[in-house]
């Protein structure tokens, strides 16, 4: 056989790849199509081993011939893939079958569908019961100046209760991560004074706070709180308990069991540790409630003179309750989470127990 004749035979190989590629309408039809022509057995392919048959002065000329071929035979087939691609996206979007607007279908288990954090959840539920009886809900910064975290709550530099919270310091004198959600009160009260609003004063601020203590099932360096104040005149210890009450039946969906003991803070006077008795032990004990059956929850109390003077108010004429709830310890009762790390941990298995 001669060039000519082999010649003649490529193109007409090519020219039935090309038609065939052409005619292709879905992806499988192009594999097969590329297969037939241009797979290592593929027919064009094939006509290498005619180079055999010709002179050797012919083979190189075949060669650059059957390259050319080749190449103009793959384009055309990466040009066909592109069509048949856009026309199925296209068919795809005239279906009226198909909704753009629908989540994407994935193997289970592979991703699980976002959910609310359960701190998230319940500081949103504790926002609304809150705001429905017209309370502000406040934010204050976590970077907050040593006045704000101690001097202003009446416990100036050597005040003893300044150890019981141990303090992160940042490197810059007199400023401290905040240790509570209580430097919110006298932010608060200026604030209120300043916008000019009616008393009584209502306010929450729930929050990050930070300490530097040794981290266990119920303590973690960084945990959440929610800070409390009402200040007017004729504000009294009645008014508190009752909103307390509200506040863990509102959370809890019933009654708790509860305690009242006294306790001391110096922004407060007189001032209270409500406990909850522990859910996770029934009152047993167990490591939650370090063995005692109770979880100190909502330390709470008249607000102190010095306080309300700090705030602006006249101490003289208005009294206010405040209390810091434990947010974290809070969620990890309602959840039954027997251990408060399990909250920022970041591990996707305890957000995912909570869809
Ligand atoms: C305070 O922080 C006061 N500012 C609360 C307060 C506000 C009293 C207003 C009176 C009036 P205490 O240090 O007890 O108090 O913390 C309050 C709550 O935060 C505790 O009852 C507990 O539920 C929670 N808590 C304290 N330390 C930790 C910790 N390391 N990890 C998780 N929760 C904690």
């Amino acid at each position: 056989m001669d060039i000519v004749a082999i010649q003649a035979e490529l193109n007409a190989l090519e020219a039935d790849c090309l038609r065939e590629l052409e005619a292709a309408t879905d992806a499988a039809q192009l594999d097969a199509v590329e297969r037939k022509y241009l797979g290592k057995q593929g027919s064009i392919k094939a006509m290498l081993s005619r180079l055999g048959q010709l002179p050797k002065e012919q083979r190189a000329e075949l060669g650059k011939l059957l390259n050319q071929s080749s190449a103009r035979a793959e384009a055309a087939a990466a040009a066909a893939r592109d069509r048949v691609k856009k026309g199925a996206l296209a068919a795809a979007l005239e279906d009226k079958g198909f909704d753009v607007t629908l989540p994407g279908r994935l193997p289970a288990g592979v991703l699980r569908p976002g959910s609310l954090h359960p701190l998230t959840r319940v500081r949103r539920e504790l926002e609304d019961l809150f705001t429905s009886m017209g309370y502000a809900v406040l934010d204050g910064p976590e970077v907050e100046l040593e006045h704000y975290n101690f001097d202003d709550l009446n416990t100036p530099p050597d005040h003893p209760a300044r150890e019981s919270q141990d303090t992160f310091w940042t490197t810059t004198p007199g400023i401290c991560l905040r240790s509570h959600t209580s430097p919110v009160q006298v932010r608060g009260m200026r604030w209120w004074r300043k916008q000019g609003f009616e008393l009584p004063m209502r306010a929450i601020a729930p929050g990050r706070v930070f300490r530097n203590e040794t981290v266990d099932a119920s303590h973690e360096h960084t945990f959440h709180q929610l800070e409390g104040i009402v200040v007017g005149e004729g504000i009294s210890i009645a008014h508190l308990l009752h909103s307390m009450k509200t506040l863990l039946r509102g959370v809890f969906g019933r009654e708790l069991t509860v305690r009242l003991r006294p306790g001391f803070f110096p922004f407060v006077e007189p001032g209270f540790e409500l406990d909850a008795q522990c859910l996770h032990c029934g009152g047993k004990g167990c490591a939650f409630c370090k063995h005692s059956g109770w979880v100190e929850l909502l330390p709470c109390g008249l607000v102190h003179p010095h306080v309300i003077a700090a705030g602006g108010f006249d101490p003289g004429k208005h009294t206010g309750f405040a209390f810091g709830l434990g947010l974290s310890r809070l969620v990890c009762l309602r959840h039954g989470i027997d251990d408060v790390r399990h909250l920022l941990s970041g591990d996707v298995r305890v957000l995912g127990s909570f869809v």
